[in-house]
């Protein structure tokens, strides 16, 4: 019986060591643990056996083992699955796991560098100036007394300690005069918020970019000069613009200037109300009144200004038919703008 059963085991491991799939070693489990496999045979073979305890002992522990190399070897034929699974699956790439899109800038943000950078090499300086001023500075500083009808064209948002969200960059003026005297040349883009209902050409957010150049002998000749030298440069060619009496009550004398709408070619659409132009610029001989309360001797200096509508500038040089598509947060309408 001992060598019946010693055989059985030198059998079962070469089976075992031959076993390369599931199937095989369940094959080999049966053929071993079955109710007709060898083991059982070895139980029936009991009876013809003198040393029953002994030879039982032996035939129990060859089961032990059976069951536990089959377990062992189950186990490891699963592992073994597993890693092969994860070895020939395609390579993970972590950077897939999120979309990286690119982002881009702003169309307002690249029309304002634009301009910067033209003004920069004429020798303007940029600056910055809060969104949130005084009445002195956005009104009383300007000409515009209080009750003025003037300021029904800019209501805005007040705060409750008096302060508003300015209306127009002009709100910088008087602070910028303090803050460099004259001579000057500065430009001060910023964003500007007025309480009025939208439309294709009008927003409630929308930026512009004031300019000022302060100097002995400042005539309309030089605001004219500037004025065309920027619009000729933004649009990389000659663009149609028209120059007509405006009132503002800060410069004296005023003006309006239009550029034909880019939109419709000049001939009338929603986006310049039909008119074929588009109000974009308008500037002027900054009013004496103005000068003094920045500071400057009105007898030695004059100078010149503009308000450019930055929002109105990008609608026309990118071909922008609404302008609350800018403050949309679109990402279908802004990212077109990516490869500029
Ligand atoms: C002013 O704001 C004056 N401060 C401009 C100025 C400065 C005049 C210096 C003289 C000297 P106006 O309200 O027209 O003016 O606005 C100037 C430009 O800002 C407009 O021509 C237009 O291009 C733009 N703008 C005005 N209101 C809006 C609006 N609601 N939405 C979009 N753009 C606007």
């Amino acid at each position: 019986m001992k060598d019946r059963i010693e055989q059985l085991r030198s059998d079962f491991e070469a089976a075992l060591g031959s076993a390369t799939d599931a199937s095989e070693l369940e094959a080999l489990r049966i053929a071993y643990l079955g109710k007709r496999g060898h083991i059982a045979a070895l139980m029936q073979g009991l009876r013809e056996v003198e040393d029953k305890k002994t030879a039982g002992q032996l035939i129990n522990s060859l089961k032990t083992e059976v069951e536990d190399r089959i377990k062992n070897a189950d186990e490891a034929l699963r592992r073994a699955a597993v890693d092969r699974e994860i070895r020939e699956a395609k390579k993970y790439n972590p950077t897939l796991a999120f979309p990286r899109e690119m982002g881009s800038y702003h169309p307002i943000t690249l029309a304002t560098r634009e301009v910067e950078e033209i003004f920069r090499t004429m020798g303007f300086t940029i600056e910055n100036y809060a969104e949130i001023v005084d009445d002195y500075e956005c009104f009383e500083a300007l000409n515009i007394p209080k009750h003025h009808p003037a300021r029904d064209m800019q209501d805005t948002y007040y705060l409750e300690n008096g302060q508003l969200l300015k209306t127009h960059t002009s709100a910088a003026q008087n602070a910028i005069m303090k803050k460099y005297g004259a001579p000057l040349r500065a430009i001060f883009p910023g964003r500007c918020f007025r309480n009025e209902s939208t439309d294709a050409c009008h927003e409630n957010t929308f930026f512009q970019m004031e300019g000022m150049m302060i100097d002995e002998d400042i005539s309309i000749s030089n605001l004219i000069y500037f004025m065309k030298t920027m619009l000729s440069e933004v649009f990389k060619r000659d663009v149609k613009v028209r120059l007509r009496p405006g009132f503002f009550p800060f410069v004296e004398p005023g003006f309006e200037l239009d550029i034909n709408c880019a939109i419709c070619g000049g001939e009338g659409c929603p986006s310049c109300k039909n008119s074929g132009w588009l109000e974009l610029c308008p500037c002027g001989m900054i009013h004496p009144n103005v000068l003094e309360a920045g500071g400057i001797d009105t007898e030695r200096y004059t100078g010149f200004a503009f308000g450019l509508g930055l929002t109105r500038l990008a609608m026309m040089k990118y071909g922008v038919k609404d302008i609350r598509d800018f403050n949309s947060g679109s990402l279908k309408a802004l990212s077109q703008f990516k490869s500029r």
